[in-house]
């Protein structure tokens, strides 16, 4: 097995304990962060394989969540997960309506933060008028909307929607991602950029900001 798979198996298993060791061997061996998210990731997308054929149920999907929470929450101190001072720029993230999956934007978020951006975390189930509300309050260079869930593309179309009501589309970029986005709901609902990863999202705040990554 290689050291990608050997991860990438522990957590669709589930097994927290090889899982926290593994992920400490990558940090105390120098592997790059994004990396060992990209691992973590393939692992999260293989246990939602395993659900989808009917080879796990909702308690595993959980249990693999809050796995996947501690492993974030120990790359953030590696990371220096905290608000920068003086903020270089502003974002705004949430998941869209009707959707409670948060660990990619979590990390997108850690991303962010970690480049020195004041980041407004509205959490899940993001209604388009909270996106709406926290836009004309915050006025972010980014608003990044995440997605998993392809019922939920309706919600994407309607708080773009809500934004060009509002009046507010000129001010601000939109980037869409999360494990259900892709290049074609950025097109059909009218976003500036699809990330596919983290990293993407957290490099193209960089350039609409002006920041060096
Ligand atoms: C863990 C999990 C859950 C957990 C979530 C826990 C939590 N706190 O988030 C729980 C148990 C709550 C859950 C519930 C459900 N889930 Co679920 N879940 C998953 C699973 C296994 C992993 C998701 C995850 O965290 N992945 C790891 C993270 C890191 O990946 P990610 O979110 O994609 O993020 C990366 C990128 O996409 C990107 N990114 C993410 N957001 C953003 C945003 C921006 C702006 C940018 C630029 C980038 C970006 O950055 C991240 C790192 O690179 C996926 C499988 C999968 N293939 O995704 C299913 C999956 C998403 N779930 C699924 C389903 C069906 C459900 C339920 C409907 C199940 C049910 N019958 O109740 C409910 C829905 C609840 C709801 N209303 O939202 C399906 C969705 C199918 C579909 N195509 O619509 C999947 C794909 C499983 C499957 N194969 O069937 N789930």
């Amino acid at each position: 097995m290689t050291q990608e798979n050997s991860l990438v198996d522990a957590l669709a298993g589930c097994q927290e304990d090889k899982v926290k060791a593994l992920v400490k061997e990558r940090i105390d061996g120098g592997v790059p962060l994004a990396e060992i998210v990209a691992q973590c990731n393939h692992g999260m997308v293989e246990l939602g394989n395993r659900f989808a054929r009917g080879e796990c149920f909702i308690p595993e999907l959980m249990f693999g969540g809050m796995i996947m929470k501690a492993v974030m929450s120990d790359l953030a101190v590696v990371l220096g997960d905290t608000q920068a001072d003086e903020p270089a720029a502003t974002a705004v993230i949430g998941s869209v309506e009707h959707d409670v999956h948060d660990i990619g934007k979590d990390i997108v978020i850690m991303m962010l933060r970690g480049v020195g951006f004041e980041v407004i975390d509205l959490g899940v189930n993001v209604p388009p008028e909270e996106f709406v509300e926290a836009v004309r309050r915050h006025q972010p260079a980014v608003m990044g909307m995440s997605v998993l869930l392809t019922t939920c593309f309706k919600s994407v179309v309607a708080t773009v929607e809500a934004i060009k009501q509002a009046g507010l589309r000129d001010g601000v970029s939109l980037m869409v991602g999360g494990a259900a986005a892709g290049e074609l709901l950025r097109e059909n609902s009218g976003c500036d950029f699809y990330g596919k990863t983290a990293v993407d999202g957290m490099k193209y705040a960089c350039r609409v900001a002006g920041i060096e990554p």
